[in-house]
């Protein structure tokens, strides 16, 4: 066998596991992307955008410019090295086009051997490319300018000079296949929170963001010296911090980086977020208990140090010490694990003591050297520990002695048959008169109902002692069966289905936050786990000779109208869901084959909490901002 003719097929197999990697991707797009929605397509420019940012971290870029040009083609510019164009020694390719076309190809050209990109992405820019309808990467290196073009992820011509520059850096610049994504339109706000979120926690990074697809150009610059501690004062803008300045460390264990941003302020909630390689890690993981138990322990050294806590006083609870916390832990690891449901928990077991041991130094130091501070933020676990023992008693009458007894369930609910959790639906109503037409109009065996009376107490400005002395309250976490605070148990939810059913009008609208905002803040993972559901009452009845229809928003109601005409029409405004008789409830809002119901999801729990702590807290002025802002929108709602 001929030299020559070995190479030939070595390079042919090369190849060929190219096309099949590529071919893979586009095949199944989802297992690469997540999925071929709005967020796959996001996804793209994330993936770009974090090799740029690897590059800032090894130390070699500053800027990061993304663009969405007209017809939704995006540039991701940065000021790095440059991707490398040498020829690879055995691949016959150059490196720029190994990198383009070969899956994980990233790491192999890496001297630094420290990616921090991971996880949900991290899966190269091939995959970029694989799903472009083309792709065109230029590279500035060794005064020259290179360029290449791909089509569906393959090169349509070898890598050229096309000009000269003193500058170093990479451009990619690419338009989403449409054969393969259900839509290419970029959503610019979706953009502009995880750009800002990478430059909080890449402190230093310039990333700007530019839409040039409207005549009127939108653009935004985001850079934060301050990194996490500008994020943790962002979080507090609208809240009264305890202490003006963030406490702030970072250290580096076995070249794992870890740094920590914690700021208190005076509400009773706990907002801690976590990132492991820019990742949200939203289902938490080790670096979260190492924080967790070095910041309760730590606390509890000193409260005992300084005598806060006398010697026959138990020990502050972690629970009393989280409260009122806003905390950013950002760990950068070289060998991440991403376990859980979505992917987003932090596995590495070395990285929880490491965590603990770099918060306990750094706090504990911190406490001695702050005293103030430190006694604002003992005091205040003091009283929530008060409150948590005032409340004992209030979260005994939620918990239901025996399970298997309804006797203990609230005398309003009209529960259902089943004791199927998984078949079982609860509708949360508002008002006796609606929650009596429900009662009547649903199908017994599996639908309960609760109807509620006026409005749940607003959970964002009391704490658990007095969100217990509410009696609607109490009697909706005895309906759900799951208990509350230390005793909440999801396993042990009665019902799968959980509805807000409330009326179209302000009032509706105001009882819905206030029940939203009661299980973001304390059943969460209800929320998470998809069993919080707003019902869709109908607001129009439209009538024509022996013709009903039941009508859901204006937009629906203007398309009926052109259908059927505007004359002999006879139109029915809802104002309330007490002005349906059970019947009507039944086949508009509460039958499942006819129904619409809309899943509750947190799509970005920063944006979340902003939005509750913006309407439901005590700060007036943001709220009338954000009320102006989405005046729009809201008037789409509720008119
Ligand atoms: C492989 C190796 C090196 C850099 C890069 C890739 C690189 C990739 C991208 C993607 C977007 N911007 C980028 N910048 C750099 C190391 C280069 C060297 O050793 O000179």
């Amino acid at each position: 066998m001929s030299k020559d003719k070995f190479n030939y097929s070595d390079y042919n197999a090369d190849q060929i596991q190219v096309l099949e990697g590529l071919e893979a991707v586009r095949k199944r797009p989802g297992m690469y992307i997540g999925s071929t929605g709005a967020k796959g397509l996001h996804h793209l420019v994330y993936e770009v955008v974090d090799n740029s940012i690897d590059e800032a971290l090894a130390g070699y870029c500053e800027n990061i410019e993304v663009t969405i040009n007209p017809e939704n083609i995006v540039t991701v510019t940065d000021d790095g090295r440059g991707i490398p164009i040498s020829p690879h020694p055995k691949l016959e390719k150059t490196a720029v086009e190994i990198v383009m076309t070969v899956l994980h190809a990233g790491g192999k050209f890496d001297d630094k051997g420290y990616k921090v990109s991971g996880g949900l992405h991290g899966v190269g820019v091939s995959v970029v490319n694989a799903l472009s309808e083309w792709l065109e990467v230029e590279v500035m290196r060794n005064n020259k300018i290179y360029h290449q073009r791909y089509e569906r992820g393959f090169p349509v011509k070898d890598l050229t000079i096309v000009g000269e520059s003193t500058n170093s850096g990479t451009k990619i610049k690419f338009k989403p296949d449409t054969d393969i994504f259900e839509s290419i339109e970029f959503k610019y706000n979706t953009l502009v929170k995880r750009l800002r979120e990478l430059a909080y926690l890449n402190k230093g990074i310039q990333i700007e963001l530019r839409d040039e697809r409207d005549s009127q150009i939108k653009k935004d610059i985001f850079k934060f010296e301050g990194g996490i501690v500008s994020f943790v004062k962002e979080l507090n803008k609208n809240k009264d911090p305890l202490h003006e300045e963030p406490i702030y460390f970072e250290d580096e264990v076995d070249e794992n980086q870890i740094e920590v941003a914690i700021q208190y302020n005076d509400g009773y909630v706990d907002n801690i977020f976590t990132f492991a390689n820019n990742i949200n890690t939203q289902e938490g993981g080790t670096h979260l208990s190492g924080f967790k138990s070095a910041l309760t322990r730590t606390v509890n050294d000193y409260a005992r140090r300084h005598n806060h806590l006398k010697e026959e006083d138990p020990n502050l609870a972690g629970d009393d010490i989280r409260e009122g916390i806003v905390a950013i832990l950002n760990v950068k690891l070289k060998d991440p694990q991403f376990e859980g449901q979505t992917k987003t928990k932090l596995g590495n077991s070395e990285i929880r003591g490491a965590v603990d041991s770099i918060v306990s130094e750094n706090l504990g130091e911190f406490l001695e050297q702050n005293p103030k501070i430190a006694a604002a933020i003992v005091e205040k676990a003091i009283k929530a520990a008060q409150a948590r023992k005032a409340a004992q008693k209030a979260k005994e009458l939620t918990r239901r002695k025996n399970a298997l007894n309804r006797t203990s369930l609230p005398g309003k609910l009209a529960d259902c048959t089943s004791r199927d959790p998984e078949e079982s639906e609860l509708y949360i109503v508002e008002g006796d008169s609606a929650g009596g037409s429900a009662k009547q109009g649903r199908d017994r065996h599996f639908q309960a109902v609760l109807p509620l009376k006026g409005k749940i107490l607003n959970v964002e400005k009391a704490r658990l002692n007095r969100i217990l002395n509410n009696k609607e309250i109490r009697s909706l976490i005895t309906a759900l069966g799951t208990g509350i605070a230390d005793e909440f148990d999801s396993e042990k939810v009665r019902y799968k289905k959980i509805i807000i059913m409330t009326d179209a009008d302000v009032d509706g609208a105001h009882i819905r936050t206030l029940l939203l905002t009661f299980f973001y803040r304390y059943m969460r993972p209800l929320i998470e786990a998809g069993n919080i559901y707003i019902a869709q009452p109908p607001l129009y009845k439209v009538e024509k000779g022996s013709q009903e229809h039941y009508v859901y928003n204006d937009r629906e109601l203007e398309k009926l109208l052109a259908e059927i005409g505007k004359d002999r029409v006879s139109m029915q405004r809802y104002k309330g869901l007490g002005e349906m008789n059970p019947e009507q409830l039944w086949e508009t809002t509460m039958e499942p084959e006819n129904r619409t119901v809309l899943q509750v999801q947190i799509e970005d729990a920063v944006r979340a909490d902003e939005i509750f702590t913006t309407l439901m807290g005590d700060k007036v002025p943001p709220r009338k901002e954000f009320i102006k802002q989405h005046a729009k929108e809201v008037k789409d709602i509720d008119i």
